[in-house]
């Protein structure tokens, strides 16, 4: 019998080969462990609110009189609501023509769209076009869209830095291009260097392949570090004379966790720089409501930037976002609210800020706690998380323990991550899943649980960790790092 279209053996194989490690193994085990009544600390995903983290209270505000307009004609709305609230709200429903039930253009609203635009002038100090900003459902449709719109077949390759978020090897594998992975340097805080960058071109170009984009994430994920302008300076350099586009996904951008190098964008730095380089590098920027001290991942409200696109491409990924019609419009609001929040004078200005500010304060210690008590631990290093929501401890395994890796079928990380879980019920994803250099082994953990609970999580982790090398070293108790 010939196979039907859907029979697991006539896929796509392009979907087959797809990844996602985030969501992968790790994270299924500890799913069925939570069924079966065990407590389990999902630390594998990036999502502040399932693990506790309060809703800010103006944006709810505003979306859920968007969401319930007849909340607005209530006499009693005044005393449920305060003002900037229902005046936002209203403004909010006279961009839309019926409301958050009804399609917005494709590219999001344009009323929304001059806000982001508002926004990124402020942030950067150069004018930005409402026009050239579309709106996403979260930032990862907008790289899926742009790499969509790059990748013509496997002889194109898109550089992008190992370790890596999987959004984009699983996206490349997707669209049938090719993963040229670019290693960042551990020692050097995770940091790259240029004639890194020009070596991994070279040998994907000895492989007949075509480099056509560069992403970076800064500040970056699994890694955690932000790059600093010569670093952004060097890598748009080398974009330029590589003739390749940059994609910059700058979703971590409020997420910074120290004071010596704050978030600068790639477009700044590119404006800074003047001259061709400035009005010829194409540049693409992405940014989410997911994270932050917003944290509104279940909204999927995203947005890129499209800096020196010739308009005819501009109007290609216009067509092709239309064939989803609209990108979520209450997600829409809570963009304009994330780029536009509470100013100072406006009723909600001071509990908007000491919401906010006690996220990111929190989230700032909580990246000290984890990096010390990683640091305590035998045989783990870590790097302290400058930025984003992660922790991305290298776990030094003892030859024996690979061994007994390979006999039981898994890789050593995920080995140890998996006894990790069964041990004390903390779910995270096996470094492996986002790339590793030969023999190093990594796992990701968010910074993302509870400061209540945080010294309880690594003291649990530390007891685990050390038990396990203990059973695994050669010498036990000897040497330790
Ligand atoms: N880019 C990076 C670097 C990310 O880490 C994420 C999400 C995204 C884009 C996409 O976010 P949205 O689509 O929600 O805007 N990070 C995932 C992660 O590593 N853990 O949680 C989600």
């Amino acid at each position: 019998m010939s196979s039907k279209a859907l029979d697991y053996e006539s896929l796509n194989e392009n979907v087959k080969k797809v990844q996602y490690a985030v969501r992968g193994e790790l994270y299924l085990r500890a799913s069925e462990l939570e069924k079966e009544g065990k407590k389990i600390i999902f630390t594998n995903v990036g999502n502040p609110h399932a693990l506790g983290q309060k809703p800010l209270t103006f944006p709810r505000q505003v979306v859920a009189l968007c969401q319930a307009p007849f909340l607005l004609d209530d006499s009693n709305v005044s005393l449920l609501f305060p003002a900037d609230a229902i005046a936002r709200a209203k403004h909010y429903l006279s961009y839309t023509s019926g409301g958050l039930g009804a399609y917005s253009d494709s590219r999001g609203l344009l009323e929304i769209r001059k806000e982001v635009a508002d926004f990124i002038g402020r942030r950067d100090g150069y004018p930005s076009d409402p026009e050239l900003i579309y709106l996403t459902d979260g930032a990862s449709k907008g790289v899926m869209q742009l790499l969509n719109a790059i990748i013509r077949g496997q002889g194109d390759g898109i550089l992008v830095p190992v370790p890596q978020y999987p959004l984009y090897s699983a996206a490349i594998a997707l669209f049938g291009g090719s993963f040229v992975p670019y290693y960042l340097e551990e020692t050097a805080n995770w940091g790259l260097s240029a004639a890194d960058l020009g070596q991994s071109v070279a040998q994907a170009r000895a492989k007949g392949i075509t480099v056509r984009a560069m992403v970076i994430i800064n500040p970056g994920n699994p890694t955690g570090q932000c790059l600093s302008e010569a670093n952004l300076r060097d890598i748009l350099q080398f974009c330029y004379q590589e003739n390749l586009v940059l994609l910059g996904d700058e979703v971590y951008q409020q997420n910074i966790y120290q004071d010596e190098r704050p978030f600068i964008s790639a477009k700044k730095v590119l404006m800074d720089m003047g001259g061709p380089i400035s009005r010829e590098l194409q540049l693409v920027s992405f940014h989410t409501v997911s994270k932050g001290y917003w944290g509104e991942c279940g909204q999927r409200g995203g947005y890129f930037e499209m800096t020196n696109i010739p308009s005819r491409s501009v109007e290609e990924i216009y067509k092709v976002a239309s064939i989803s019609l609209s990108p979520n419009v209450p997600a829409q609001i809570f963009m304009g609210l994330m780029v536009n929040p509470p100013k100072p004078g406006d009723i909600s200005y001071d509990q908007f800020v000491r919401e906010s500010k006690g996220i990111l304060e929190s989230l700032r210690r909580r990246a000290r706690i984890m990096t010390d008590g990683f640091n305590s631990c035998m045989n783990v290093v870590c790097n302290f998380t400058e930025g984003a929501m992660y922790s991305f401890p290298q776990i030094r395994l003892p030859p024996r323990a690979i061994e007994d890796a390979k006999k039981a079928g898994k890789a050593a990380d995920v080995f140890y991550c998996l006894k990790l879980l069964e041990a004390t019920g903390i779910s995270t994803v096996p470094g492996s899943g986002f790339g590793q250099k030969e023999g190093v082994f990594h796992l990701r953990t968010t910074i993302l649980p509870a400061e209540e609970d945080m010294l309880e999580i690594m003291e649990s982790f530390k007891k685990f960790n050390n038990e396990f090398m203990e059973q695994y070293e050669d010498h036990p108790g000897y040497p330790r790092m």
